[in-house]
């Protein structure tokens, strides 16, 4: 499924975030940036031990929850790895919705400092971190959409969706959000 908004595609696939031919692929790190399992996992597999070799040198403190910080992307075919930290869910009173947006936010602006036209996103915070899913591609999307219409988005946003469900609940939320413009 895709969208065009103020000139820029917003695409939802199916798939492995690893294979994804983009500038940037986002990874859903933890605040010490430590690894873990998930999306985490599969990036460093696939990237090879440069990524947190990068990061263990770049980010020594890690990376607050809400923001993201960016590598190079070592074996990936990508140029960069941003490591997004996404709120655990904690019932959605304890400023999930605006960390997440806040997680999402960075990884454009850091895309449009590294001048990249095309990102990959997985569903942030939505695996480990327990965040509703239905809630999760919300403000993902409507954080996204926003920027594409404001700011200097890149040419290409994708999600990345990992299993039929999780794209299911991206694409439920992609048509509740185009019809209310
Ligand atoms: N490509 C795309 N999406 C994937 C892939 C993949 N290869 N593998 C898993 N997913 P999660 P979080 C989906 O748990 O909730 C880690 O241990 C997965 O199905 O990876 O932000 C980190 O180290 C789900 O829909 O990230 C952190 O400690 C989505 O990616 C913590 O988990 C996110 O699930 C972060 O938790």
């Amino acid at each position: 499924m895709q969208v065009d908004i103020s000139g820029c595609r917003l695409q939802l696939l199916q798939g492995d975030i690893t294979e994804q031919n983009v500038d940037v692929i986002v990874n859903a790190a933890n605040s010490q940036l430590a690894g873990g399992g998930g999306v985490d996992r599969a990036i460093h597999d696939a990237g090879g031990p440069s990524i947190m070799e990068e990061t263990d040198v770049l980010y020594p403190d890690g990376c607050p929850t809400g923001s993201a910080v960016a590598s190079g992307a070592g074996l990936l075919s990508a140029k960069h790895v941003f490591h997004a930290v996404g709120p655990v869910w904690r019932g959605g009173k304890q400023g999930e919705p605006v960390a997440l947006q806040s997680a999402y936010r960075k990884c454009l602006q850091l895309a449009q400092q590294h001048d990249c036209n095309s990102i990959a996103f997985p569903a942030l915070s939505a695996g480990a971190f327990g965040y509703p899913l239905d809630l999760a591609a919300n403000v993902a999307l409507k954080t996204c959409t926003d920027f594409q219409k404001w700011h200097k988005a890149p040419a290409e946003v994708r999600f990345v969706l990992f299993s039929e469900g999780v794209y299911g609940a991206f694409a439920k939320s992609l048509e509740t959000l185009i019809e209310l413009k």
